[in-house]
């Protein structure tokens, strides 16, 4: 049996325990703000689509844990989670999915495209993959202003298979960026299963023939998530130049809220819940000695209030005026500027 864990433990190993109880409660609290979240899609408080990342969790999590502020992350419409993990007030994302005046673009837009410059998010778009060459232009001028960032940039198995995603795979390798590149492969694009989209197993085999290496690893197996982008951030900023991700995974829910996912077996699913990341968390945090039974506890009463304060707030927030419509279109023009507003 593992030794259970003291407060007697050396400054690092205490880090180390604190660290790992953090990556719990981002896992759970993403999970309960979704499933929320689909909930609230139900009852029409939420503006637009709704994408649940449920069973993703651990990827999201995994990879953003160890970034640094002002490293630049792209997510996929799936990726709530990124927000959270980045330190998003959850009721000012709340109020972004209601599309209310306190949300992060001030009630211009859903979740989809919405983004927090202040965290360096950079907010999806509706074309698939053209995240990336974005991702990649913010790796180059980290690498031209020599500044010790990453870019990192989610992509789907599906946004795979398209051109601006070679594209922006070819250029960092040419250049030797600093971008990681983060497939959340979860079997389907939308409808279209995993060997109707391509002809060979595994997305990071494609990384080779960019000039850098590609890395599988189960994205239901948190540790092992935050394991691997540990290494691979720290060689990526090290100049070390770009990497491929792979991460393994399911969706549970529909592609969006209004899919009901019949074109999978019901079998297909079970298999995979039986492969929770939350659960397998839990037993390695039960291994290293702590008691997961009353941590669980805390964690669902926080999270579960977290959620509610976010909600609440979200609810409580003003939709946006019509006048403020026109508001926040363009950057402001520098007071000093000779052009003085004039193209
Ligand atoms: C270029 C492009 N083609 C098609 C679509 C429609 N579409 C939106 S999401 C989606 C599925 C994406 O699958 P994947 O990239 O694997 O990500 P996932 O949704 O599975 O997380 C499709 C086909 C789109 N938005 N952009």
């Amino acid at each position: 049996m593992a030794e259970p864990v003291t407060a007697m433990a050396s400054p690092e190993a205490n880090a180390r325990i604190e660290y790992d109880l953090q990556l719990y409660y981002w896992v759970k609290l993403i999970r309960s703000f979704e499933e929320r979240v689909s909930r609230l899609h139900r009852q029409n408080k939420i503006v637009g689509g709704v994408y649940s990342g449920a069973g993703q969790e651990a990827i999201v999590t995994g990879i953003c844990a160890p970034l640094q502020p002002g490293d630049f992350v792209a997510p996929l419409h799936r990726d709530m989670g990124v927000f959270l993990v980045r330190g998003v007030d959850p009721g000012r994302l709340m109020a972004q999915l209601m599309g209310k005046e306190t949300g992060l673009s001030r009630g211009k837009d859903s979740f989809l495209h919405g983004g927090d410059m202040e965290r360096v998010i950079f907010g999806s778009t509706s074309m698939l993959g053209s995240s990336l060459p974005v991702a990649a232009g913010a790796a180059l001028k980290f690498q031209i202003k020599k500044e010790n960032h990453v870019a990192v940039a989610f992509f789907g198995e599906g946004a795979s298979s398209r051109g601006d995603v070679h594209e922006a795979m070819n250029f960092a390798g040419v250049r030797k960026l600093p971008v990681i590149f983060v497939c959340e492969n979860n079997r389907y694009a939308y409808s279209t299963p995993l060997e109707k989209q391509m002809a060979i197993e595994d997305v990071a085999d494609r990384a080779p023939g960019y000039g850098f290496k590609g890395h599988v690893v189960s994205g239901n197996d948190l540790l092992a998530v935050v394991q691997l982008s540990e290494k691979v951030i720290k060689r990526v900023r090290d100049g070390g130049g770009p990497a491929l991700i792979e991460c393994k995974t399911y969706r549970y829910r529909g592609h969006s809220e209004h899919d009901a996912a019949l074109y999978r077996d019901k079998e297909e699913l079970l298999e995979w819940q039986s492969r929770d990341p939350i659960p397998r968390y839990e037993l390695y945090l039960e291994k290293k000695g702590h008691d997961i039974k009353r941590i669980r506890e805390e964690v669902d009463e926080r999270t579960r209030k977290v959620v509610q304060d976010a909600v609440d707030f979200a609810e409580q927030s003003a939709l946006p005026e019509p006048q403020e419509a026109m508001e926040d279109l363009y950057a402001p023009t520098p007071a000093n500027s000779s052009s003085n507003g004039k193209l």
